[in-house]
């Protein structure tokens, strides 16, 4: 006779779900290999990779994409590269929401090579790519949204749309883009954790990792991430109504 008790009854509805996302924030050419290198960056590409292999429910890349004219260039106000300067956003003509601002050399620029997915990245894995830092005058180190919250990227959207509950980052820079992206996706509700093996930083001082700690965000190793994705059971095909398309922007019923 079929027999359930009543702690495996409770257990079954307790069950947190995990509906995990890996966010491959911003492995393109000039972070790895180009105008702003990243240390020790092209040691974490085949890491990403082999993460790119396990059962997401979603990856997705960032990418850095700037036009030529970007503000956080140090060309554009000719200044030394890596000084400070206050930005502020366009329509703060009270000049009240400053921000600082590091002067990077020109990087990422659309429609050059820097600005591409590093050569090796396995990116055809990835279901959506997520584009930041478009507008000229508003820096956007997230791939949520800028800092001033003016706008969003899709990316909300794409986690909130597949019911993702956990999100998992990894890639550059550890100090910069991840790190943003990582304090977002706390407030965005998402149990965040970051890769520590799969990122790279600019700075040496390791300060980002007190940082993220202290706000909620998980510091795991690759190990780990393939332990626990490894443990997910696929759900049964005739339970899932909708898979992702081949592009992953649209959802497809399953016959
Ligand atoms: C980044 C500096 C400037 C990053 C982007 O991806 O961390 N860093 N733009
Ligand atoms: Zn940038």
């Amino acid at each position: 006779m079929f027999k359930i008790t009543l702690s495996k009854l409770v257990k079954l509805f307790k069950t947190t779900p995990f509906k995990p996302a890996l966010v491959v924030i911003d492995m393109q050419h000039d972070f790895v290999h180009g105008s702003l290198a990243v240390a020790d960056a092209p040691a974490i590409i085949e890491p990403i990779n082999k993460l790119l292999e396990l059962p997401f429910v979603i990856k997705i890349g960032s990418k850095d994409f700037h036009p030529p004219d970007h503000i956080s260039f140090a060309s554009k106000h000719n200044k030394d590269l890596f000084s400070k300067i206050t930005i502020y956003p366009p329509e703060d003509v009270k000049q009240e929401k400053g921000l600082e601002q590091v002067l990077w050399p020109d990087h990422c620029v659309q429609g050059t090579l820097g600005v591409e997915f590093v050569e090796g990245l396995n990116d055809e894995a990835f279901h959506a790519v997520v584009q930041k830092g478009l507008h000229p005058g508003i820096e956007s180190y997230s791939a949520f949204r800028d800092p001033w919250h003016i706008e969003t990227t899709e990316l909300p959207g794409l986690l909130k749309d597949r019911g993702i509950t956990h999100v998992y980052l990894v890639g550059v820079a550890g100090d910069y883009c991840v790190k943003s992206t990582a304090v977002d996706a706390v407030e965005f509700g998402f149990k965040t954790h970051v890769i520590r093996d799969a990122v790279r930083s600019v700075g040496k001082t390791g300060e980002e990792w007190k940082e993220m700690k202290k706000k909620k965000i998980q510091i795991v190793t690759s190990a780990q991430v393939t332990k626990r994705l490894s443990q997910v059971k696929p759900v049964r095909r005739s339970w899932r109504l909708f898979r992702f398309g081949p592009c992953g922007s649209q959802m497809q019923a399953i016959q």
